[in-house]
């Protein structure tokens, strides 16, 4: 069986699921063993980072060399278009979640302790996190005429973030911006089986997250 490595709160292992349930994968999720980023786990996955995944001798330490190998090996139903360009198109969406609106997220989750909180970078984050979302939904319309509802390797991580930007908005009071043609691409992928499913899995553990950092 699929061994794959993460923490219950991690981002990207929310994201590599939603992939594992649409395709009916099984899959056996451990923690990394003195958490990552650790020595004893860096004897497993030489990066630390998670999530990673083993299967048999391969081992792979990155969601989306992850989701290319799976969707290669299990492909049914396929999660990336039969077009060239099309799947270039998903390919894209994946890379502005993961290095332009995710990276936007990340620098406030050290930051959600009363302790730790900082109005201005709340600020700074919030209008960076506004911004990102006008620049992807400036695309989503060639996204969904490309591919209607087929859930692409490029969706999987919205639905995600959306439950972080949330989680986090009304913990540090950020009033995000969620353009009309975004809330409707979302509203299509909640469409989806494996997205409801990892949501309903996902959101409660990400409320208590910020919940046990707000008391800190
Ligand atoms: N681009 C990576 C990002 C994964 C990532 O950032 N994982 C975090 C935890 S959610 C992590 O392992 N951070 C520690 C590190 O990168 O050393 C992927 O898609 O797998």
């Amino acid at each position: 069986m699929l061994k794959i490595y993460s923490i219950p709160p991690s981002l990207y292992s929310a994201k590599l699921r939603i992939l594992l349930r649409h395709k009916g994968l099984e899959w056996n999720e451990v923690l990394p063993p003195g958490g990552y980023g650790s020595d004893e786990y860096k004897q497993i996955v030489p990066t630390g980072n998670i999530p990673a995944l083993v299967d048999g001798s391969l081992l792979l330490a990155d969601t989306e060399a992850i989701a290319e190998y799976l969707n290669e090996k299990y492909p049914d139903p396929p999660m990336l278009p039969s077009d060239l360009a099309q799947r270039a198109q998903a390919r894209q969406l994946s890379r502005f979640h993961d290095t332009r609106l995710e990276p936007e997220l990340r620098k406030l989750f050290a930051h959600v302790s009363p302790e730790t909180q900082d109005p201005a970078l709340n600020a700074t984050q919030c209008a960076a996190i506004n911004a990102k979302l006008v620049q992807i939904a400036a695309v989503l319309p060639a996204r969904v005429s490309a591919f209607g509802s087929m859930l692409t390797l490029g969706d999987c991580g919205f639905p995600i973030s959306q439950v972080w930007i949330d989680a986090l908005a009304g913990a540090l009071g950020m009033d995000i911006h969620w353009p009309n043609v975004f809330k409707d691409y979302l509203s299509a992928l909640h469409e989806h089986v494996a997205v409801q499913t990892e949501l309903a899995d996902y959101r409660p553990k990400i409320a208590d997250w910020v919940a046990s950092k707000a008391a800190a």
